[in-house]
């Protein structure tokens, strides 16, 4: 069950999330509104995000890490550097995974080093933005659209890890005709929280 472990965190050091403006400019810039209007983990949740936090200087052997991929199924994992002189086509690759796609199955990414943010599309089809940070692992739903980018510092190191063979395949909006895109709709609409924060 994926969600029966999730620790639910706030305070200092916790993930953040928050909606984007809806400007136009850097990707690799924060984008918050003004005022900044934050996104908590339990409407993240309701969208079929999960996230952990975890001990990233431990995570070559790492109880926690291990028990999740266990729970999981997640069998298959490697690591990977985006940064201008370690990745090929790393201009390439970064303006690719900063098109709003799906994929037909979960995105599983454990930030060992450096920062990132993955943005997903809400309910309302507004962006929101996640700031990742060493020791952040975050499940993406089969479905959901979101989209990658580096932050200002130009630098992750990322555990990739999957179920099973992995299939990277990106599908860029628009991506509605698949089963799983309609799945994923469904599974949201049912979860009728009530969101605070939206
Ligand atoms: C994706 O599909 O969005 C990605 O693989 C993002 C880059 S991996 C840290
Ligand atoms: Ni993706």
């Amino acid at each position: 069950m994926r969600g029966a472990t999730v620790i639910l965190r706030s305070g200092p050091g916790a993930m953040e999330a928050w909606y984007m403006d809806g400007s136009d400019g850097d990707q690799r810039e924060p984008h918050r509104r003004d005022p900044d209007q934050p996104v908590s983990l339990e409407t993240l949740q309701a969208l079929g995000v999960f996230h952990w936090k975890l001990n990233a200087d431990i995570y070559e052997k790492d109880p926690e890490l291990e028990r999740i991929r266990k729970d999981q199924g997640y069998s298959y994992m490697d690591i990977i550097t985006i940064r201008k002189d370690t990745l090929p086509n790393y201009e390439e690759k970064l303006k690719m995974f900063f098109e709003e796609h799906l994929h037909l199955d979960d995105e599983i990414r454990y930030i060992l080093d450096g920062e990132a943010y993955f943005d997903v599309r809400d309910k309302e089809e507004r962006w929101i933005r996640i700031a990742m940070t060493k020791g952040d692992l975050i499940t993406l739903p089969a479905g959901i659209y979101h989209r990658f980018t580096l932050t200002q510092t130009n630098f992750t190191k990322a555990m990739r890890l999957f179920v099973g063979e992995p299939v990277w395949k990106a599908y860029n909006r628009p991506a509605d005709h698949f089963d799983i895109r309609q799945k994923y709709l469904l599974s949201v609409q049912s979860c009728g929280a009530v969101q605070m924060d939206g």
